[in-house]
């Protein structure tokens, strides 16, 4: 049943809807699930869950709508409207920022410097670039002497699936859907079920710029056996673009597999971070701290491996140690944040998990390991202490396996054959961070891990032309600048006999 009325009215009153053919639409039978404060461990909100028939809604409204007014618009038009659509996020960047920070807990500093600002240039960069493919084109010889010529002509794949995880909502969403967009194509949507809210949001804004309606929905949900699996099996969706764990990866292939649709993943990860001693010493620390601990490290880039060259290794644990010890562990709005609480409970129990089994296994426990003393109002809350451990076994679960959260454990290496066999000792090849001076050594131990991505003397720099994604069990496929435009159009060839 879809409602006209305000969306922010139902979100301060506490409802979330499903977005489907430009319009908010409830549950059809009322089935809701709560969507919790992460500072204090109340709901906040009632989420308006998608079943099997909302799903097929949004795919027929997306498909409508590659065929109706979206499909008919010229490149510069829709280029146009993107521009508007990034221009409005940014004039209502305090909505975006208020919702991301009630639904993650993440510190309003961090969404206001990185999020939400990104949630608006995903859809500027690539507005921009699809006014600007060059077209390949090959002229070639034929026996009579006339020729011919060979052009690609780039067309929208189709309804494309987003399915997305909860760790930086918008900035991950809209990753994709700028692009998607920016090609032509029209959107389902499947935020997290942790968090929904700047999706929703998004859909008033897109609304009042004149997105034409089905061209972006939201259906809200679970995984397995729930929306998110009615609509990666839906047979009218051509692709599916997902970013989340490894091994739900592997069930979303499974259902793809059914009509070979494509899939671009962007998965798991067990960074290393790399430190040689004539690294710039002060910003290996600041860059290391940043890679393990922000957002409350839950961020796939993040480093949980840390191997530091033996002269500066003890130097370097107790700098890390008063990084993170200086943390300032609070609530969003507060200007001094530095770390909020993780997302869920279930999140926070299972890197306190990892936490229990790190001492168990008989790691040093240099700083954190437990739950920080909170205020009695966020008693309730997901608080967790930023961890560092030494001395675990390269084989031990706490130095294989993605914990997710604000931890990293720290080695010493001597060489760097030793540093590279240790980095990529992992089934995981998302990305790395190399801390040199020393150019050519940056050069020869970044050709030589085997990740999607490497940083050296900086983390999470991006410039949104590049290729993005991980090797291995990280990830399938590239997205960013042209990578982008690759997986979401169809390339065809036409031959013209002259
Ligand atoms: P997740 O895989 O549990 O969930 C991601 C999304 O998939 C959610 O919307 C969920 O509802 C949906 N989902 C779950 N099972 C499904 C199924 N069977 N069919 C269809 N949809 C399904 O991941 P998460 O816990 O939300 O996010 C954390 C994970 O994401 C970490 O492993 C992290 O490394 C990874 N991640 C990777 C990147 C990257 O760029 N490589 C970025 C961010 C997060
Ligand atoms: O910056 C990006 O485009 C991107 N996909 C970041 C992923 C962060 C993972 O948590």
């Amino acid at each position: 049943m879809a409602t006209s009325s305000s969306d922010l009215a139902r979100r301060a009153a506490g409802e979330m809807l499903n977005f489907i053919d430009g319009e908010f639409v409830r549950s059809a039978d009322d089935g809701c699930f709560e969507t919790f404060d992460p500072t204090c461990g109340q709901p906040y909100a009632s989420v308006h869950a998608a079943g099997e028939a909302e799903v097929d809604r949004a795919v027929r409204a997306a498909r409508d709508a590659l065929d109706g007014p979206w499909g008919k618009l010229t490149v510069a038009e829709r280029s146009a409207l993107l521009f508007k659509l990034a221009a409005r996020i940014n004039e209502r960047f305090e909505e975006f920022l208020v919702a991301e920070c009630l639904d993650t807990g993440k510190p309003h500093a961090l969404a206001r410097h990185i999020d939400i600002p990104r949630g608006a240039a995903n859809f500027t960069v690539f507005a921009d670039l699809v006014r600007n493919v060059p077209t390949e084109s090959y002229r070639m010889e034929t026996p009579d002497g006339a020729g011919a010529l060979n052009y690609g002509v780039r067309r929208p794949k189709g309804v494309i699936a987003v399915i997305c995880p909860w760790n930086l909502p918008l900035l991950l969403m809209t990753w994709k859907v700028g692009p998607a967009l920016a090609c032509g194509n029209t959107v389902v949507v499947k935020p997290s079920e942790e968090t929904p809210a700047t999706a929703t949001l998004l859909g008033e804004v897109m609304n009042e710029v004149g997105i034409p309606p089905g061209v972006y929905n939201v259906v809200n949900g679970f995984g397995a056996g729930s929306t998110g699996e009615f609509l990666t099996r839906h047979p009218q969706v051509d692709a599916i673009t997902f970013t989340g764990e490894t091994v739900t990866g592997t069930a979303i292939m499974q259902n793809a597999a059914v009509g070979i649709r494509d899939v671009s993943f962007e998965l798991g990860g067990k960074n290393a971070g790399v430190v040689f001693a004539d690294a710039d010493f002060d910003a290996a620390v600041d860059g290391i701290s940043r890679a393990a601990f922000a957002n409350c490290g839950q961020v796939c880039l993040g480093t949980e491996r840390v191997y530091v060259e033996r002269p500066i290794f003890e130097r370097f644990v107790e700098a890390l140690k008063a990084r993170a010890e200086g943390l300032k562990i609070g609530l969003p709005a507060a200007a001094d944040t530095g770390l909020g609480p993780m997302v869920s409970s279930q999140q926070r129990d299972k890197v306190l998990g990892y936490y229990e089994r790190a001492r168990a296994l008989g790691a040093t426990v240099v700083t954190g390991g437990g739950v920080p003393d909170m205020p009695h109002e966020q008693a309730g809350g997901y608080w967790i202490e930023p961890t560092i451990w030494t001395g675990l076994a390269e084989d031990s679960p706490i130095v294989r396996e993605e914990i997710f959260g604000p931890c990293c454990h720290l080695r010493p290496f001597d060489d760097e054959d030793e540093v590279v066999a240790l980095a990529n000792a992992t089934d995981y090849g998302l990305c790395t961070t190399i801390w040199t001076q020393h150019a050519a050594r940056a050069h020869r131990v970044a050709e030589r891990i085997d990740v999607g991505i490497t940083w050296v003397n900086c983390w999470f720099l991006r410039d949104l032309r590049t290729s993005f994604g991980g090797a291995r069990q990280s990830g399938i496929g590239r997205e960013g600048g042209v990578h982008s435009l690759e997986f979401y159009t169809e390339l065809r060839n036409v031959c013209i006999k002259l």
